[in-house]
């Protein structure tokens, strides 16, 4: 038995959305399976769906439908005409770097008089601050530009207008009920901005000013833009597919300076990089020079037109990254002796380990402290605060992140008075506090969890998007499934579900056996599936028997051959299921029952199980269906096969497609959302 390590969550499927995707099949020329896929995820229209798949510059939207954009474009051409100083005012991350060299550009190809200020990590912190505006004013400037961040300074900005600094806001976070007096705002999500789509990142917005300022949309600058749109795992869909698109192509065949420096000291391989190229290689390397050092070296990169000044910050910022990784490493080791800790304590006075983790240590690095909480939700599955403590003041910082059903920004403000800061959303947040508090912290979210949380909560989910059959996954297909890129956030590579897949064999590869490899389907070609890090499972599964599987289709090179391959997410084999019987099966034993004509009832259903290696239970469920076709008839304690019955299809027994629907729907055991 090889039990599945997730819930498995299948969304239903419908009748009228297998309508819709046939329809889509036959008019945009796709395989069944794409064409599903564009239905499961919502495009179920020809139109929709065209444009999903096909759309292109000519689908960004009007800069303008932007609340605010009228005013920004004329209060930034004003300091133009009047050669004021402008700053660009940005943000630490990546999404905050990609957005202040996106403006760089601009107000370079425009002629501006211009700097640009992205405020400390550890020093400043997030957003405008007043000692910033202070050296702003001091050194001259007139109009300070925000991107990725401004929205909620009300007090910054107020104050940059007493010291005669006018801000235009471009952010795209949440805003809060005041909104900065500031000369224009611009954030797609503010009350009574009609823009129609409220995904964009901040470089996203930053974008879109560009677009305007331009009077076109700034293709030139769509690799920066994909960048933070990555980074900031904004949904891939409308406008930011677009832009990811074209910057994925323009990475691919124009790389700027900045970013070719990139890929050849981080060792990434431009030539196919695709949206997970840009998460893994090249986002965390842009975010180390604000984790550790500062995040204007990061911008020098992505803004120089000089390949020795970028190389020289792109092999700074991958050692900046190496560094990062062994400081997040050491926590992250120091952290889980912490939780054994706390968990040994837990089972030695007999209650349990607590449900929300609250861990902090002095010294840990408050720059990387949220990527130590995702590794730690990742091996436990449990709500996560990683803090570090100043030893000076006990003062700690924290970052959390969430597991589905929690809500950690509902969860924060239950316990405010404890806090002395908190902000963030359902799944990620960040807050400080004193030491002090630590402990009551970790008693009242857990007292949370367990009342807003069921047993099932617990358990990782998968969300499948289909079910598929080997036959399926042909190369075709899996090339085709390529025009649904680039996957990321709100647009998943399609995970499949092969439910009673049949493994032809199963061996391990790779150092101390630790992979799995499989080989599915009964006829020709089997499909290969590869399960990294699952070779301990080999043992236990049984070649010739069926088992469910999930995972995502590729295609695999090499040697020259390319073949469609199988990246295992999760199993489950049940070896003593009862397996229901194919048509084959029911054929042969009906051709047993006519051979034999007429026989007593007793001790035949024995007689045929026997014969014909099937179970007893199936072969009752046979004679019931082939009764109700009049294939057979049992009367006196007599059975007697009828001489030349009617021809009809199984399907047409209710006995038979009750218990078949009751069969897959025990199987399944898996849950709708
Ligand atoms: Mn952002």
């Amino acid at each position: 038995m090889i039990q599945r390590k997730t819930r498995w969550a299948l969304a239903p499927w419908s009748a009228t959305d297998e309508e819709n995707a046939k329809k889509l099949a036959s008019h945009l020329g796709l395989p069944p399976l794409v064409a599903k896929l564009l239905v499961k995820r919502g495009f179920d229209e020809i139109g929709t769906a065209e444009r999903f798949l096909r759309g292109g510059v000519e689908h960004f939207h009007d800069p303008y439908l932007l609340r605010g954009m009228k005013e920004a474009v004329e209060r930034i051409r004003q300091a133009a005409a009047h050669n004021e100083k402008i700053r660009i005012y940005g943000d630490y991350d990546a999404d905050g770097v990609s957005s202040t060299s996106l403006l760089v550009h601009l107000f370079r190809a425009l002629n501006y008089e211009f700097d640009y200020y992205i405020p400390h990590r550890a020093l400043e912190g997030y957003g405008l601050n007043k000692k910033a505006i202070k050296l702003a004013a001091d050194e001259g400037v007139r109009l300070i530009v925000t991107v990725d961040t401004g929205i909620s300074a009300v007090d910054e900005i107020a104050y940059a207008g007493e010291l005669g600094i006018d801000v235009v806001v471009t952010d795209h976070h949440e805003p809060p009920e005041q909104i900065p007096n500031a000369c224009a705002v611009v954030n797609p999500k503010q009350e009574n901005c009609d823009y129609p789509f409220k995904g964009l990142a901040g470089v996203g917005v930053a974008f879109k000013l560009a677009h305007a300022l331009l009077e076109r949309p700034p293709l030139e600058w769509a690799d920066i833009a994909s960048l933070g749109t990555i980074a900031d795992l904004m949904p891939l869909k409308d406008e930011n597919r677009i832009l990811v698109r074209y910057g994925l192509e323009r990475l691919r065949s124009q790389p700027s300076v900045g970013f070719r420096a990139l890929a050849e000291a981080g060792g990434i391989e431009l030539e196919a990089i695709t949206s997970t190229g840009v998460a893994f290689g090249m986002a965390p390397r842009i975010n180390a020079a604000g984790r550790l050092d500062h995040a204007k070296r990061a911008v020098e990169l992505l803004t120089t037109e000089d390949y020795d000044n970028a190389i020289l910050a792109a092999i700074s910022l991958d050692s900046l990254n190496k560094e990062r990784q062994r400081v997040v490493e050491s926590i992250v080791k120091e952290a889980e002796q912490l939780w054994q800790m706390k968990t040994a304590e837990a089972e030695a006075s007999g209650i349990a380990s607590p449900p929300v983790i609250v861990l902090a240590g002095e010294g840990w690095n408050v720059g990387v402290i949220g990527i130590v909480a995702s590794k730690l939700l990742e091996r436990n599955y449990k709500p996560v605060i990683i803090l570090g403590i100043d030893e000076k003041t006990g003062m700690c910082k924290g970052s959390a992140r969430s597991i589905e059903g929690f809500d950690l920004h509902a969860a924060l403000t239950a316990c405010d008075e404890l806090l002395d800061h908190y902000g963030g959303h359902q799944a990620a947040a960040g807050m400080s506090l004193h030491r002090d508090r630590l402990q009551e912290l970790e008693q009242r979210l857990g007292t949370l969890a367990s009342e807003w949380l069921s047993a099932d909560d617990w358990i990782p989910k998968t969300a499948v998007d289909l079910m598929c059959s080997v036959n399926e996954a042909t190369l075709e297909t899996i090339a085709e499934l390529s025009q649904l890129e680039p996957f990321g956030m709100g647009n998943p590579s399609p995970r499949l579900l092969f439910q009673g897949a049949e493994l032809a064999d199963r061996r391990t590869i790779g150092k101390d056996s630790k992979h799995l490899k499989l080989s599915l389907g009964s006829g020709r070609p089997l499909l290969d599936g590869i399960g990294f890090s699952m070779g301990i499972l080999a043992e236990g599964l049984r070649p010739g028997s069926k088992v469910d599987v999930i995972g995502e289709l590729s295609i695999n090179e090499w040697n020259g051959q390319r073949k469609p391959q199988l990246q295992l997410h999760d199993m489950h084999f049940d070896p003593t299921a009862e397996m229901f019987p194919e048509r084959e099966d029911f054929g042969k034993v009906y051709q047993q029952l006519k051979q034999l004509g007429q026989a007593q009832l007793s001790g035949l259903n024995e007689r045929i199980a026997k014969q014909s290696g099937l179970s007893l239970v199936i072969v009752e469920l046979m004679l019931d269906v082939f009764e109700e076709l009049a294939f057979i008839e049992r009367s006196n304690g007599m059975m007697s096969a009828a001489s030349s019955p009617q021809k009809r299809d199984l399907a047409a027994s209710e006995r038979y497609r009750s218990a078949k629907e009751q069969y897959e729907a025990s199987r399944m055991s898996v849950a709708g959302h």
